[in-house]
């Protein structure tokens, strides 16, 4: 089995190329629900549907999140009635939401509604939320504390963060099936997500850190950090207002505790060197997921790192 840890649209695209490199059905994403919102009183969780969107080959290649030639008549509506309009609901991407809080409502789980949603998309992973507790991702920026989605969609990253913090992260627990797919994966992948906001909130949930470190799973992580700078999104801007570098060296740094081996894109070859000196191994590849092959070959040379550091461990 194989376990992923991810966050939304850079992890989406890593998946894809997983699911191409093994069995669907022997992978479990563990997803990060730091960014679920209520939007117009419904539960919207982003990087679950952004994943399960992807794995059911319905995820918009244009925009990276939502349904493939969705339409926003329902949006275009909401902003002429004078509802908030800024956060984008396709009209078809809608009944997911429709769905998942009438499922919740009724009292089910988020792990027990993202099942049955992922089902009837035709996922056959396992897609499974961090917990089934709120924590919230709350960005402290020079304009106050803002929720991730005003920080990262109504803001588009640009307001200067002093800090990020996930509220309700101290009481939250992690799900039983979480700590399973830990403990059973054989590989476990830090998807090239924002390592503070993405795989950051996943990591805060208590027991999930030591669940990690108890593992005998290789854990590979891929740098979504690329010469120094982030391929997408604002990942090098909240690591440095984290104290870490902007660089493969700080994303090493941030993993280091639990990690075994950490996949670098070329361009950064001459880190490697830096990265062993944590005490971690470098693999080098081309990490830039421009096309389905490249998905693919970068999923594969994340699993035979994991592999390859198993049976090396194993003929001891
Ligand atoms: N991202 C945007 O940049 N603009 C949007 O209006 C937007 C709407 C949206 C609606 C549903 C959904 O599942 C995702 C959506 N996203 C949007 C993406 C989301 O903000 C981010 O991808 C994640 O939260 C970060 O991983």
């Amino acid at each position: 089995m194989i376990a992923v840890l991810t966050g939304g649209t850079g992890g989406a695209k890593f998946l894809q190329g997983v699911v191409r490199a093994v069995p669907p059905r022997q992978v479990t994403a563990i997803v990060n629900t730091g960014d679920d919102v209520v939007w117009w009183g419904l539960n919207i969780s982003p990087d679950i549907d952004s994943v399960m969107y992807g794995l059911a080959g319905l995820l918009s290649r244009e925009r990276g999140w939502g349904l493939e030639g969705d339409t926003f008549a329902c949006l275009e509506h909401m902003r002429e009635l004078g509802e908030p309009s800024w956060f984008q609901l396709g009209d078809r991407d809608l009944a997911t939401h429709v769905r998942r809080t009438g499922m919740l409502r009724s009292g089910k789980t988020l792990t027990a509604v993202t099942a049955e949603l992922a089902a009837s998309f035709g996922v056959s992973s396992r897609l499974l939320p961090m917990t089934d507790d709120r924590v919230e991702t709350r960005v402290l920026t020079a304009r106050g504390e803002l929720s991730f989605q005003e920080y990262f969609v109504r803001e588009k990253w640009k307001v200067p963060v002093r800090k990020v913090r996930f509220a309700g992260a101290e009481t939250a627990r992690p799900t039983f099936e979480v700590l399973r797919a830990i403990a059973s994966a054989e590989v476990i992948v830090i998807a090239p997500s924002n390592p503070i906001t993405s795989i950051g909130p996943i990591l805060a949930v208590p027991g999930i850190r030591e669940a990690l470190r108890s593992s005998p799973a290789q854990k590979v992580a891929v740098s979504p950090i690329i010469s120094g700078k982030a391929f997408s999104g604002p990942a090098d801007q909240l690591m440095v207002a984290h104290g870490f570098p902007a660089t493969v060296a700080g994303v090493a740094a941030i993993y280091r505790e639990f990690l075994s081996t950490l996949v670098i894109d070329h361009a950064d070859a001459a880190s490697v060197s830096e990265i062993e000196a944590l005490g971690l191994r470098a693999v080098c590849a081309s990490t830039l997921m421009n096309s389905e092959d490249a998905k693919r070959d970068l999923a594969a040379v994340c699993l035979a790192a994991g592999r390859s550091h198993t049976r090396a461990a194993t003929n001891l």
